[in-house]
């Protein structure tokens, strides 16, 4: 059984998806990020940025040992649930197509993902008379990312060829263009393979999932106290053996 720690986010649908594409037994616990929940010392013991999804197997299987396995960052989640799996990534010993899954993971957590996320927050959410800077700069960011999609989607279904983890990271971010005030009328093989990957039962399972806890907006000033102008305060002081 693997406790998956959500919230109806990109983010948080990663995982998801990658736990019903795979099959493996799973169980989400719903935080509400609105609320501060990510901020508990339970969870930052096993999600130390206080960010979802993060994810603890209780039955990590031959080589781990005995106790459970946590896991945080979307990237390092979905690797560990391939390797268990042996589903949705090219084997350990096929080099060149481990170098690029490994490109195409960095680059969804180092780039597709902080942009959207910031544009999000610029969209949504930062106060109207100091939102336009930001709003343009992540709105281009944005796109630039969609035309690295397109580009690489030139002459193949998914991003590494085969249906792959590489996707599942991807797809959330692009799953939710309209909402971002984005469009993907200029990147037709983006639009094409959103379809595809949308189509996909396991997909369409991963994003109802805690549907009605979907957060569209409507918490606009109440949630800027907890979600934004975060600082390390939050985060506590750490264990005794950091200080
Ligand atoms: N790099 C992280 C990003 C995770 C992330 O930003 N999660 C958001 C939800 S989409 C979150 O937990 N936000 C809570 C907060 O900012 O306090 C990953 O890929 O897992």
């Amino acid at each position: 059984m693997i406790d998956l720690y959500y919230a109806p986010t990109p983010n948080g649908w990663k995982a998801a998806i990658m736990l019903e594409e795979t099959g493996l037994d799973y169980r989400p616990i719903l935080l509400k990020l609105s609320e501060g929940d990510q901020f508990a010392p339970d969870f930052l013991a096993i999600s130390p940025n206080a960010k979802i999804p993060a994810i603890i197997d209780h039955d990590p299987g031959a080589g781990w040992g005995a106790d459970p396995v946590s896991v945080f960052e979307s990237g390092a989640i979905l690797l560990y649930l391939a390797d268990k799996s042996g589903q949705f990534a090219p084997p350990p010993e096929d080099r060149r197509g481990r170098k690029a899954l490994n490109e195409w993971l960095f680059w969804q957590v180092g780039n597709q993902g902080p942009m959207g996320g910031q544009l999000s927050h610029f969209r949504n959410y930062a106060p109207e008379d100091e939102r336009d800077y930001g709003f343009q700069r992540y709105r281009g960011e944005y796109d630039r990312n969609l035309r690295v999609l397109e580009n690489r989607l030139e002459g193949r279904d998914y991003l590494l060829g085969d249906y792959s983890i590489a996707d599942m990271l991807a797809f959330p971010w692009a799953f939710i263009a309209k909402p971002l005030g984005a469009s993907l009328d200029d990147f037709p093989r983006v639009a094409d393979w959103r379809a595809r990957i949308k189509a996909r039962p396991a997909v369409r399972r991963a994003i109802d999932l805690h549907k009605s806890e979907q957060n569209r907006g409507q918490h606009r000033v109440d949630n800027n106290t907890v979600l934004f102008n975060q600082s390390g305060a939050s985060l506590g002081r750490g264990s005794a053996d950091d200080s």
